[in-house]
């Protein structure tokens, strides 16, 4: 039997992490022969439904799941962690640009990232879920030096299967014949859907849909949008789909991207596709041997480029508000 790995899961106690500990305790994050150890980590208010769901997560008898920690320490949630899947913040309610939110989360980021340095594994791989997500990733990564800065990334995994979850339902074919579409940019509604090199049932997908028009505005709309219409139909936002493409990211990180195809992380910008350096950038990566990278050499059209812009410049004014706030 194989060492227990263990995970963290910060704002645990909340919707995501209710889905998510599940999935983890199921194998969906590192594979069904791996145990793990989980650590579910939330602030003091959230204590009774954090108790909550350690109980749940017992009675659900999980044979991967070694042990369940739930605590408000973040000294106790972030040791030998070699995991971490950081949740906690305040979840964008309706009306709420991920702007609204910064202030809010990026003294938490910077917390956070202390405690990781401090007490995770080294070489331990982080994702970022909570909004906004990917400049709370570069405030992580600034603050938790020692840990590498590919280790650090955000999650637009969802996007990207939302791109997939369209591309198929228009042509009602199963999702699983769709790849390689690419999120560029931040995760919000400037992300850029593009599927300009994307693959449906083994055709080109504007080949397979014929209708540019569709793809080039009502698409890119529905993609970027998607998550406003969730809250807009639950009064919550994503949760299962949220958790369900965390598991995705993971274990395509740790496991590798099959042959061919490539996904979308949010991961520091080496200036790639003229983005500019050092943004947390949403790009098409294939992983191998526990490491990403991004695809390189694909043709970029002027609206595309636009878009890749556009969405760089929003990361850009993010980036500068977190410094300004994280100066006072
Ligand atoms: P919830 O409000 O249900 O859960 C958040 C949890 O974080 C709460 O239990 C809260 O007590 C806890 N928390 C707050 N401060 C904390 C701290 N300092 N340390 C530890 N825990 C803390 O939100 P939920 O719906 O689960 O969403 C979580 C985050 O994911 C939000 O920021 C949300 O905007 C973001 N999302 C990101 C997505 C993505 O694709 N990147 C999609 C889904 C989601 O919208």
């Amino acid at each position: 039997r194989k060492e227990p790995v263990r995970v963290l899961i910060t704002g645990a106690a909340g919707q995501i992490g209710y889905a998510l500990s599940s999935l983890v305790g199921h194998g969906e994050l590192l594979g069904k022969s791996q145990p793990v150890i989980l650590h579910l980590l939330d602030i003091g208010t959230a204590t009774e439904p954090l108790n909550g769901l350690k109980l749940e997560l017992v009675d659900s008898a999980l044979p991967l799941l070694t042990d369940v920690i739930a605590t408000t320490n973040l000294t106790e949630a972030c040791t030998g962690v070699s995991i971490a899947i950081m949740v906690g913040g305040y979840p964008r309610k309706t009306s709420m640009e991920r702007k609204d939110v910064m202030a809010m989360n990026g003294s938490i980021y910077k917390m956070h990232a202390s405690a990781l340095e401090k007490y995770a594994c080294k070489d331990c791989k982080v994702v970022v879920v909570a909004n906004p997500a990917n400049t709370n990733a570069l405030i992580l990564s600034e603050f938790a030096s020692s840990i590498p800065r590919k280790n650090i990334t955000c999650l637009t995994r969802l996007d990207h299967n939302r791109a997939l979850g369209q591309v198929a339902a228009k042509l009602a074919i199963p999702v699983s014949t769709v790849k390689n579409v690419t999120i560029w940019g931040n995760h919000s509604s400037t992300q850029y859907p593009d599927v300009n090199h994307g693959i449906a049932n083994g055709i080109g997908i504007r080949d397979a849909i014929k209708d540019d028009d569709w793809l080039d505005n009502e698409f890119v709309t529905i993609v970027q949008q998607r998550g406003a219409a969730i809250i807009k139909a639950r009064n919550m936002s994503s949760a299962l789909s949220a958790a369900s493409s965390v598991c995705d990211h993971i274990r395509d990180w740790v496991h590798g991207t099959p042959p061919g195809h490539w996904v979308s992380m949010g991961v520091l910008s080496d200036g790639s596709y003229g983005v500019p350096e050092g943004l947390c950038y949403s790009f098409p990566v294939t992983c191998q041997n526990g490491d990403w990278s991004i695809v390189q050499g694909l043709p970029i059209d002027a609206r595309s480029r636009h878009k890749m812009d556009d969405t760089a410049r929003e990361l850009e004014e993010e980036r500068q508000l977190a410094r300004e706030f994280l100066q006072d």
